[in-house]
């Protein structure tokens, strides 16, 4: 990196708090030419061998552990040390590989693997206990269920919530406490750092673990300059591991914190170089929104008892959660009013407005769950597409993509360059109630490449069915970039606060199953599969039920049901091992009241009360619907169904 021109960071100062792998980190800022100061201010204390840790060897040795989770490679190592002083480190390594472990993101398992013990499970980083429990009940390989012992290694600090939720499922925790964290032996550099924070020697600071934090906050009470250090750190760039280290920055009434989606020293480092050489602000960082980590879970929390959340999840509810697909739009007149002064694009990018008409629509027809506005076609513009919406007509996308020269000059989806709207979604989901869900979503790869090579709105879909058949490489090229992108932002909107997120496929009825099977599955599927665990995803399609079996195994929490199909066989063809979602002819609500109730009990006598159905339309809503008509069907519903539940 020296040898480029102008390295990211040159003369940039830097403080580093990291302890351990303090050179390496030094050696990539270095590199990319800033001025760095080393602080370790953090230590790992081994403990002597507890009661604990030794009651826990001799029921490993007997088989009698059946979990243990680790949380850190070093703790890891400690025990595994600790226990081979009392027990011979053959029969230890044979007990582990026995019980089934489980490795909170990679540390661990490589630290297993040092001593030969191999077939951990790793739960990814960043974890909370939530995650953690989740992976024990929902993975492949360990079943979690009461009655079952479990030894928990935790960091330098007791992993308290998780224990408790453990216990609450009757389980038998048994926590081992292997190391302290604690201050340095020699504290200079961490005292240095602190004076050159206090003089305003630095432009960014690099936190890696939650105690750096806190002993820098530490050693500056000593000195009485805690108010001090906190307006001195306000003033510069903070760079943070990961939620936790986050959380407790935040604690501190900072805000200016640049999180890593890397928890490796080498990645957090190369990360942070790219987000400084991007003016701060174009490489995507979950701080540059409004909400910070500890409101997002405490509203997640929440939010996940609200009757969406549990209808995604198959839950029984008093009554069937509705909303509408499309349900802010022309159809509603303050709507009309506002795009009378502005495009549909300037609406759509005006993170503020974006939230209002978002709140407003869900807000006036009573829905379960609010739809960020925005539109699926907007991604194309992060990928180097023009995009334009004509007055009345449909969109249009008007450069030519119909090679595979074309497709490879289209960029990487940046989720960054959609950031109005994710600021829209934490804007959202700080004031709407926490009854209601908040929903982030996407178009599906084959509806957007449709859109691409069209340019715009198609009946036949001649040029996409042209680049599917005839040029297969060029085809998987644009579909791969697009749902890798997608994966992408759908991550960023769950970061930013979606409590599920809505895949839209609204034009691949146009394909049989074959077509879709060989061009389009595993697309979808490699989306899918590379969103955040525990957040539920509604995988919807239109045109063809036939595809509904190979959308189930494309994936999908909720399978969105279209209104060419009855309810009860869509479901038997999506599986009920899902919910779903549907789905009333949208053409019904232009009808009249009778009508509209006779339809919607049909829908509901269909579902007939079993849990995971959310009523919506078949597809969206249509521009000349009376609203009132949408907000008798929202009472109609929740009504009927809570009749038919009692
Ligand atoms: O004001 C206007 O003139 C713009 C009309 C409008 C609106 C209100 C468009 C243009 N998009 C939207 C909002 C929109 N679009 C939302 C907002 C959230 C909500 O549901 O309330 C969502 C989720 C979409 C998704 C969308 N856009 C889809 C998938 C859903 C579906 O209906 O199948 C599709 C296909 C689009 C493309 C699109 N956007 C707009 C138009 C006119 C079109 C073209 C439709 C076509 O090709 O026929």
């Amino acid at each position: 990196m020296n040898s480029v021109k102008n390295p990211p960071l040159q003369n940039v100062s830097v403080v580093s708090f990291e302890s351990r792998r303090a050179h390496e980190m030094e050696s990539f800022l270095c590199e990319a030419g800033a001025k760095v100061s080393l602080a370790p201010i953090l230590r790992e204390v081994p403990l002597m061998i507890s009661d604990e840790v030794l009651y826990f060897g001799r029921q490993l040795l007997e088989g009698k552990i059946d979990i243990v989770i680790l949380f850190t490679g070093i703790g890891t190592k400690i025990l595994i040390e600790q226990l081979s002083q009392s027990f011979p480190l053959e029969a230890i390594k044979q007990a582990f590989r026995k019980a089934s472990l489980v490795s909170r993101g990679p540390k661990p398992i490589l630290a297993l693997k040092d001593f030969g013990i191999e077939g951990a499970f790793m739960v990814p980083e960043p974890c909370t206990s939530n995650e953690i429990i989740e992976f024990l009940e929902l993975g492949e390989a360990v079943i979690l269920s009461a009655e079952k012992v479990i030894a928990v290694q935790a960091s330098g600090e007791p992993a308290s919530d998780l224990e408790r939720k453990l216990s609450a499922k009757g389980c038998i925790v048994l926590p081992l406490s292997v190391y302290k964290w604690d201050l340095p032996e020699d504290l200079g550099p961490a005292k240095r750092a602190l004076q050159g924070l206090l003089k305003g020697e630095f432009q960014a600071a690099l936190f890696t673990n939650s105690n750096q934090v806190k002993n820098l906050f530490k050693l500056a009470c000593q000195e009485n300059k805690e108010k001090e250090l906190r307006e001195k750190l306000q003033a510069i760039q903070l760079g943070s591991i990961g939620v936790l280290t986050t959380e407790t920055l935040e604690a501190q009434g900072l805000k200016n914190i640049w999180q890593s989606s890397h928890s490796k020293i080498g990645d957090f480092a190369k990360e942070f170089c790219l987000y400084w050489q991007k003016g701060k602000k174009t490489t995507f960082s979950k701080r540059i929104f409004s909400l910070t980590e500890s409101e997002k879970k405490s509203i997640r929390e929440k939010v996940s008892e609200s009757l969406f959340m549990k209808a995604c999840r198959r839950e029984a509810v008093p009554h069937t959660p509705i909303w509408l697909m499309r349900q802010a739009g022309r159809y509603m007149q303050e709507y009309r009013h506002l795009r009378d002064k502005m495009s549909f694009l300037e609406l759509c990018k005006n993170s503020d407005l974006a939230a209002e008409v978002t709140l407003f629509a869900a807000d006036k027809i009573n829905a379960d769950a609010a739809i960020i506005f925005s539109d699926i076609l907007l991604i194309v513009e992060s990928m180097g597409l023009p995009l334009r919406y004509g007055a009345g007509e449909g969109p249009e996308i008007p450069d030519k993509v119909d090679s595979e020269t074309s497709i490879d000059q289209l960029r990487e989806i940046q989720p960054e360059d959609m950031s109005p709207t994710l600021e829209a979604i934490s804007i959202v989901r700080r004031s709407l109630p926490d009854s209601k869900a908040l929903l982030g979503f996407c178009g599906a790869p084959f509806t957007l490449a449709s859109y691409i090579l069209e340019g715009g709105s198609s009946k036949l879909f001649l040029k996409t069915k042209k680049l599917m058949y005839s040029q297969p490489r060029a085809w998987n090229k644009l579909m791969g970039k697009l749902s890798r992108g997608l994966a992408d932002f759908l991550n960023a909107q769950i970061d930013a606060g979606a409590d599920a997120v809505q895949i839209f496929d609204s034009w691949v009825g146009c394909l049989s199953s074959e077509e879709y099977r060989e061009f389009v599955f595993p697309h979808t599927q490699a989306l899918i599969q590379s969103l955040q665990p525990g957040i539920p995803v509604i995988h919807f399609g239109t045109g063809n039920p036939t595809l509904l079996h190979d959308m189930r195994k494309a994936g999908g929490d909720v399978i969105g049901i279209d209104f060419r199909i009855e309810l009860g066989e869509g479901w038997k063809q999506a599986g009920f091992d899902r919910a779903v979602q549907g789905n009333l002819d949208p053409a019904v609500l232009c009808t009249d009241i009778q009508t509209i109730e006779k339809k919607a009990a049909a829908i509901l006598d269909q579902a007939a009360g079993i849990p995971g159905h959310i009523f919506n339309l078949g597809h969206g809503v249509l521009p000349p619907t009376p609203v009132e008509h949408v907000q008798h069907l929202v009472h109609f519903v929740h009504q009927y169904s809570a009749q038919k539940k009692s």
